[in-house]
């Protein structure tokens, strides 16, 4: 992948911040997009979810038709970005692009998108480390969690626990709590999960966070969704393993 070096880019964190990334492995950047931008990218996946002829991408299950209208605006979109020009600026934001060069050191490349519109009800994601699905060489998977609503822990907002990016990665089994949580993801062992700490989330806050940081996300118990996009980068020279993924997008 051919990327220059820009100095035109934003670089939209302070010393502070970074310092408070570095130790931590997670910053919340409030208001970094507009409600304008939210409100427009909510309507347009919102209608490509009500199209007769929902594309395969887009649907709820793969391979699977929507029965019941209500299962439009559940679960996720995979990849959002590889078919949809929105999504992809939607992973392009200048101010992502700016905070992750800062964070990275050069710049970054996006990796997945997924937009979760997590229904009433749903399931939260048991705690886990983002590399342990996602591997790459050398490490420089990070997350952007973008909050397309107000997020807490009502509709099953994220929980992280601070500094534990700096244990390393850890082993994962079955998830065990599946009153609150997905069966079909894994669940790091060995932690003390009490250590948890919530993040909520404003309409427009950007969530970055290591690949290595354990979080996890509860059920949704209120009568709200909890819609994100939640987009991952790696460092623009990084080597990523799994052929789903490989497809790396300049931010520029
Ligand atoms: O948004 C969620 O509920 C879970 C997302 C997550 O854990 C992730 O993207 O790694």
């Amino acid at each position: 992948m051919n990327m220059s070096t820009s100095t035109d880019r934003l670089t939209p964190l302070t010393r502070e911040q970074l310092q408070f990334y570095k130790d931590n492995g997670y910053l919340i950047l409030r208001k970094s997009a507009s409600d304008d931008l939210i409100d427009a990218f909510n309507a347009h996946i919102r209608s490509i979810r009500l199209s007769e002829d929902m594309p395969e991408w887009a649907k709820p299950r793969r391979g699977q038709d929507v029965v019941e209208d209500k299962d439009r605006f559940s679960l996720r979109l995979f990849n959002p970005h590889l078919h949809d020009g929105f999504a992809k600026q939607m992973m392009k934001l200048p101010v992502i692009r700016g905070a992750l060069a800062q964070l990275l050191g050069d710049e970054a490349a996006g990796v997945q998108s997924m937009y979760f519109y997590k229904e009433p009800g749903a399931p939260g994601q048991a705690a886990h480390q983002d590399y342990y699905y996602i591997r790459n060489e050398p490490n420089s998977l990070t997350a952007a969690w973008v909050a397309m609503e107000y997020t807490d822990e009502e509709n099953g907002c994220l929980y992280v626990i601070p500094g534990s990016h700096k244990i390393g990665i850890l082993p994962h089994g079955k998830v065990k709590n599946l009153e609150e949580h997905e069966a079909w993801t894994d669940e790091v062992e060995g932690v003390d999960l009490s250590r948890e700490a919530a993040v909520v989330l404003d309409k427009g806050d950007i969530l970055f966070f290591d690949s290595l940081l354990i979080h996890s996300s509860t059920r949704n118990r209120s009568k709200r969704w909890r819609r994100s996009y939640v987009c991952h980068y790696i460092r623009h020279d990084s080597k990523i393993e799994r052929e789903d993924l490989k497809k790396k997008y300049s931010l520029e």
